[in-house]
This record gives C-alpha cells, structure tokens and sequence, in this order.
C-alpha cells in the first residue's frame, strides 16, 4: 500500500481510539469536535466550533508596526543590561475578540534586541507562564552551552534566572531567541514567543540610508471564539501550519517608501512549520546576508526560500511607483495525510511606492566583508533522517528519528572537540523536507546531492538552519568553539518534539 494512503487510512481509523489522541497530546474539545467530520486540520475547517466555516479573516493594510525594541537598563557602553518576561498576555487580532496568548513583556513578536559586537549581555529572564517550565534558547548564537536556553536547563514557572554571554567581534548577524523547554517548545512557541535579535557591527559596510527593519514572520491559526486551537494530529505530524501568515504581528500590513528608495529588511521565518518562497513583485531583491550576518558579496535573487528558522538579509530597491507586494510561490515541502495548506499567491507585505522620488541613494558596495572557508575537516559524521509510525493495539504515532533514534535527553549521540571542523552529511530519507539547526555555532554547507547530481552553493555563506529536502543530502562544515553539550534539530518544532533532535556533547 502506499504510504501516504496507508496514514490517511490508520488515521482515520485510529481517531475513534481515545488514548491514542491523548497520546498525540490533542485538546479533548477539538478532538470531539473534530471527529464527526474527520476533519483533522483541513486547512477549510480549522474552526472546529463552527462547521464548515473558514478561517476567521483578519483586517489587512495597516501601517507596519517596527518590532519595540528591548530596552537597554545598563546605562554604560558595553553593556546590553535588560528583563524578559514570558506570561500570558492577550491580542487583538480582530476588532471585536481578545486572543490569549504568550508574550515577551507583553508583547508577540517579542521585543527585539539591539546589541553590538563585543558587548556583554545580561538578560534576566522571568517564567510567569503559568504550570511549565521554559527557556530561552539564543537561536544561531555563540554563546556559552549553560546559557544557551537548552532542555536540560529548564527555568520552572515562577522562576527567573541571569543569560549572560560576550557577543564576539566578527558575530553581527541576525538572531532570533525562543522558548526551548522540553516538550514544550512547539507550544509555547505557537503561542506567541518569539523575538529578533540583532548584533550590529560597529562598522557596517550597508549604507544607514537603506534604514534596517526587522520582519518577522509568524503563523496564526485562530477559531472563531477568537482563541488559538492546540495542535491536531495532522499538526504534529507536518507541523503546524496556521490560517495567516503574520508580518511582526500583522496580516499583510503596509509600508510606504519614495520610488527609487532601497531598504534593508531582514526576513525571520518565526514559524512553527511554514516554508517561505517569497518573490517581490514590482521591486528588486538582492541578498546581502544568511543567518550568521552578511555575504562576501551582494547576489541578486528573483526568489527566496526561507524554511522554519531561516533569515535572510535583503536589499530591496524600490524603483517602480505603485504597489510592491512580497508573496509566496508554491513549494511541496511533503505533506502527510489530508489538509495540505495553500501556499502559493499569499501577500504578505504591500509597499506602496510613491511618485516623489526618494533621496539619492548610496550604492551598496560590491564587498561586503571576508568569509573564510571552515576548511578540511577532521571528522566526518553521517546523520540520517527517517520517519516511523508507531502502532499497537491502543494507540498510534508518529515518531520522527536521526540515525534510527528518537531524542533522549539522557544521551550523548556525538562527542565532538571544541576548535575541531567536522564534516556532517545530513541525509534525509523521510517523506518531508526537515530544516535542520545546530545550536551554538554557523555553518557552511559544502553541497547538496539528490538523485546523484552534487550540487555547490552558489555562494559561501554563515547559516545555523539549512533546509535538507525529501530525497537529498546537504554536507555541512561545523566547528564548535565552545565546550559543552548542544542540540541539534529539526526545526519545524513538532518534529523535534516527536523526537528528530540529539546532542552533540564538545569537549574541550
Ligand atoms: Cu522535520
């Protein structure tokens, strides 16, 4: 039988079982509600209250809201000094509804974070969520592995505690910081916690005139009671993939800029699952930087494939009045079972491009700044992705493995030694792409191989989360600084919550 049949059927069959829903951790109400109809997280049927009724629509063409910055208590060059709260907080979607959230100071996305190369950060972090543990996990970040945010270092409800760490020379780039705890970060993560974290360089070679906006980009599924459903089966096996992308919060909000303007904007896919092929029609975009800060070079692009976790830094010229829309184009990512989301022809930004021109603008320049390669490695490591369904007579799931192992937190998958460059061969025998992250350091991929054609990337390039498509290979270089145990992960955040993580334990 083929596969995908087979699911769909055990799936159906397996929904009247009450314990294996539980086992799936599905809300009770949603489940009853959602099995008369089978309906398991259609994309048309998310509003399990109401049948037959589509997502709730929200207000469109509001003015961009810039990310509130986090601000800094220290009151002395050097140091970035600052509190974060994760509680719960409520949002507005639609006019009429509060939604219950999670929030960093309030606020979802959370605050963003402004800090330059060769400070010191110090952020005390208060869990006020209320019955579970969190962390706060500084995404691609080299920081030190016991303030990293990792699952064996839960912060308790009620509790608080320092990160502290130095932001290296050389490390400015764009960062992001989420929740991390132990089961819980796919949740808390839906919820609303997730922010932008900026290190600048105190030379940047990217002219001010292109100003420097965050977009961070997050998925929104909303009932009609105006509140955020828990996830479905269909959600922990692809996932979860919401009714609306968000930019910093807004459904395809407005920015206006003057006809031959060029900005700076860095893209965050904050999304639990979503992948990102995004075009800008009417405008041009060049690339100028990855996760860990910028390129050699500029490279012009005519489109961008942003998986969970990913960030790319844009230039974008606005040379044409009118309107300037980033979209989506469609990508088969694979998909498990019924309600595959539309992907394809979402607007998520409108510019609108007035006919008073902009002020001259500086050109980029054609050097950005040196990246050197990783080099030979020593080691050379072999890490496969699979995915399994688990099934007796009680229950069914959905275990998603590398190298034939779900997570365990009391394992060491792979010793490595701090300054060493590793070889690692991502190999990706499952049914779905899975972006795959490595916590506290940047990586360079070396090639990607599918159906036996190895192909370079066209640039080098700092990343922490690469996308490994169904069927490929992506060879990486890594080199781990720091001593300590560190995870790594695929990042749509169900998946790593059903297993597909390990630890890499450096040694010094
Ligand atoms: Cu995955």
């Amino acid at each position: 039988m083929h596969r995908r049949g087979f699911l769909a059927a055990g799936l159906a069959t397996v929904l009247a079982g009450p314990r294996a829903l539980a086992q799936m951790k599905m809300d009770d109400r949603s489940n009853m509600d959602s099995m008369p109809g089978m309906d398991m997280g259609d994309h048309s049927g998310h509003d399990m209250g109401a049948m037959g009724q589509g997502p709730v629509s929200l207000p469109e063409g509001q003015p961009l809201r810039e990310l509130p910055l986090l601000a800094n208590e220290a009151g002395r060059p050097g140091l970035f000094r600052a509190r974060l709260t994760a509680a719960p907080a409520t949002a507005r979607f639609t006019a009429d509804q509060d939604t219950p959230i999670l929030a960093y100071n309030g606020t979802s996305p959370g605050p963003l974070i402004e800090a330059y190369e060769g400070d010191r950060v110090e952020i005390t972090f208060f869990n006020r969520i209320e019955g579970e543990p969190s962390t706060i996990h500084w995404h691609g970040m080299p920081v030190p592995a016991d303030q990293d945010g990792n699952p064996m270092d839960p912060v308790a409800a009620g509790a608080d505690r320092v990160y502290a760490f130095d932001l290296p020379e050389g490390s400015a780039g764009t960062y992001w910081y989420h929740p991390h705890p132990h089961g819980r970060t796919a949740e808390q993560v839906y919820r609303g916690l997730a922010g932008a974290f900026v290190i600048k360089a105190k030379t940047d070679p990217v002219p001010a005139a292109y100003g420097d906006t965050a977009l961070m980009f997050t998925d929104l599924r909303l009932a009609a009671d105006g509140s955020m459903p828990d996830n479905t089966m269909i959600d922990m096996m692809n996932g979860r993939v919401g009714d609306h992308v968000l930019v910093n919060g807004q459904k395809n909000p407005k920015l206006a800029v003057a006809v031959g303007a060029k900005r700076r904007l860095r893209l965050y896919n904050a999304t639990n699952a979503r992948f990102l092929r995004l075009a800008f029609a009417n405008a041009s975009m060049t690339v100028i930087g990855s996760d860990g800060g910028l390129l050699e070079a500029p490279v012009a692009a005519d489109e961008i494939l942003l998986s969970p976790a990913e960030r790319v830094e844009l230039v974008v010229a606005f040379d044409r009045p009118g309107s300037a829309t980033l979209t989506t184009l469609p990508y088969d990512r694979g998909w498990m079972g019924p309600g595959r989301p539309t992907d394809a022809g979402l607007t998520l930004l409108t510019v609108g491009v007035s006919e008073t021109p902009a002020e001259a603008m500086p050109p980029l320049p054609e050097r950005l700044r040196p990246i050197a390669p990783l080099g030979t490695p020593g080691v050379s490591r072999r890490l496969v992705l699979t995915e399994a369904m688990t099934m007796n007579a009680a229950s069914m799931g959905m275990d998603f493995l590398i190298n034939g192992k779900t997570f365990d937190m009391g394992r060491v998958d792979i010793i490595a030694r701090a300054g060493d460059t590793e070889l690692w061969e991502i190999v990706n025998q499952a049914d779905m792409d899975h972006p795959f992250h490595i916590h506290g350091t940047q990586f360079q991929v070396v090639e990607r191989e599918r159906d036996g054609k190895v192909a370079k990337p066209p640039y080098l390039a700092w990343k922490d989360t690469v996308n490994v498509a169904r069927g490929e290979t992506v060879r990486l270089l890594t080199r781990q600084e720091r001593p300590g145990a560190r995870m790594y992960h695929c990042h749509i955040l169900e998946h790593e919550q059903l297993g597909m993580m390990g630890i890499v334990d450096v040694q010094a």
